[in-house]
């Protein structure tokens, strides 16, 4: 075990009826909460009565967890083709928030909640707290960014479930953030992992890391390895534990590890999981890497059944050594689509395009994305092609085309990014799917 130890690792299972519940019970109660489900989306959500009829699937049809393969998926384009209100299933009135993905073009994907579905999700990530080693007492310094992103709000709500105090720092400020942690006397931090490093490393400069108090760290929302969690651990002496979600779902606390670190547990009495082969969509078994496909049990203000994460996982059912019977996903292996996670926001290399062909010249759609980490943080670099004039005009002119598109794609995809001209057909093109991006980190 990395980190440092905790005593009495029992006390930290917040709901042990339901964190430790047998298979059976468990079915069962999953059971009866999809069958509600399923009724209530046919009744209230007019996409879900058009799928099932031309499945030619009934609520009647649906008699337990073990029928959920006869329901239709949802996608993150019906999503976006329903957008933003076209799959609530109750009264917008009785929606108390809207949150939404990490990217920033486009249609963002947009979810929203009743006060019911706020309070599941505050509950869900304050149980991820408390395996974590965290109660009432505890003062939980918030690095993720507050606002349509669910990060800030997520571990916000959390923190108060929990009875504990939150710091809702938001992402920024370096400095500032480890003079906060000192001053507040923080004992816990929430950020994305490779913050976390820079963070970690930053401290450790200071020389402040044994003023802190720090004991535990909650980290997600980007892929990372056990090496960067040890690496975190050991330059903080703390415990460092994943946290996986998607805003689609209810943001983070969806699933997160206990101290074991042997996958992330699922919160599958209100979260049903399925790890589907992506190729013919059949279920695969335990071990088996697949897509991770989430139905909503209990959600109120926007249910989504059968939802297709794109992330690549696969899960275990049994007993973990944490004494929890929730099943773990394992770390993610990729996604079924070109989304790469930069400092904790979702880019989708079409974003560039976009933004390129908006610039209405003096650049080509050629263009491909270079991610690596420095210094423990995501760099991306856009190789763009120019037009031939720019190569043989003033250097001047080329420089003020290069800040240009930084600004625009900036501005489209909401992370830095380094720009790299290069001359017209310099990047490969393919005689296939065109190969746009290059992910040299090592996740
Ligand atoms: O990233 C929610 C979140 C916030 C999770 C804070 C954890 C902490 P979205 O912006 O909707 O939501 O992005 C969801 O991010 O489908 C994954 O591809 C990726 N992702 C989230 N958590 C992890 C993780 C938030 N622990 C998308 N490991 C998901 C790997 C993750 N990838």
């Amino acid at each position: 075990m990395a980190g440092v130890a905790i005593e009495n690792w029992k006390e930290t299972i917040r709901d042990p009826k339901i964190e430790c519940m047998s298979r059976d019970e468990m079915n069962a109660l999953q059971s009866e909460r999809l069958v509600k489900q399923v009724k209530n989306v046919y009744e209230n959500v007019e996409f879900y009565r058009r799928k099932m009829d031309e499945l030619g699937v009934e609520p009647g049809d649906i008699r337990g967890i073990e029928d959920i393969h006869k329901l239709p998926f949802t996608t993150k384009e019906d999503l976006r083709d329903n957008y933003p209100f076209g799959l609530l299933a109750v009264p917008k009135e009785k929606i108390a928030r809207v949150q939404g993905t990490s990217g920033t073009t486009g249609k963002l994907t947009l979810a929203s909640y009743t006060q019911k579905d706020v309070d599941v999700w505050g509950e869900c990530v304050a149980r991820g707290l408390t395996m974590a080693g965290l109660n009432a007492a505890d003062r939980i310094h918030v690095c993720y960014g507050y606002g349509l992103f669910t990060g800030g709000m997520g571990l916000d709500l959390g923190a108060q479930a929990l009875g504990a105090m939150a710091i809702p720092m938001s992402s920024g400020n370096t400095k500032r953030q480890l003079m906060c942690m000192e001053d507040f006397g923080a004992t816990a931090f929430a950020c994305t992992p490779s913050y976390a490093l820079y963070l970690a490393e930053a401290a450790q400069e200071a020389g402040i890391v044994d003023r802190l108090q720090i004991k535990a760290s909650i980290n997600g929302a980007e892929p990372w390895t056990d090496e960067m969690r040890k690496k975190i651990e050991s330059i903080f002496h703390i415990n460092s534990f994943d946290i996986y979600g998607l805003c689609e779902i209810t943001g983070p606390g969806v699933a997160m590890d206990c101290i074991h670190h042997k996958g992330l547990h699922v919160y599958e009495d209100y979260f049903y999981p399925e790890v589907l082969n992506p190729a013919d969509q059949s279920a695969c078994a335990d071990g088996e890497t697949g897509e991770l496909v989430f139905t909503t049990l209990a959600k109120e203000g926007m249910p989504l059944i059968r939802y297709r994460t794109k992330d690549l996982t696969s899960i275990e059912h049994d007993t973990c050594e944490c004494g929890r019977t929730l099943p773990r996903i394992q770390k993610f292996t990729g996604r079924t689509d070109d989304m790469k996670v930069i400092r904790g926001v979702n880019v989708f290399p079409t974003q560039v395009e976009t933004a390129l062909l908006s610039m209405g010249g003096g650049v080509a759609p050629h263009y491909m994305l270079i991610v690596d980490r420095e210094n423990n943080l995501d760099v991306l670099t856009v190789m763009v092609e120019v037009d031939e004039k720019y190569f043989s005009d003033e250097i001047r002119k080329l420089d003020a085309l290069k800040s240009k598109v930084g600004a625009v794609l900036k501005q489209a995809l909401g992370v830095s990014v380094r720009v790299k001209l290069v001359e017209p057909k310099t990047i490969q093109r393919s005689e296939g799917k065109a190969k746009r991006v290059i992910d040299n980190r090592d996740l």
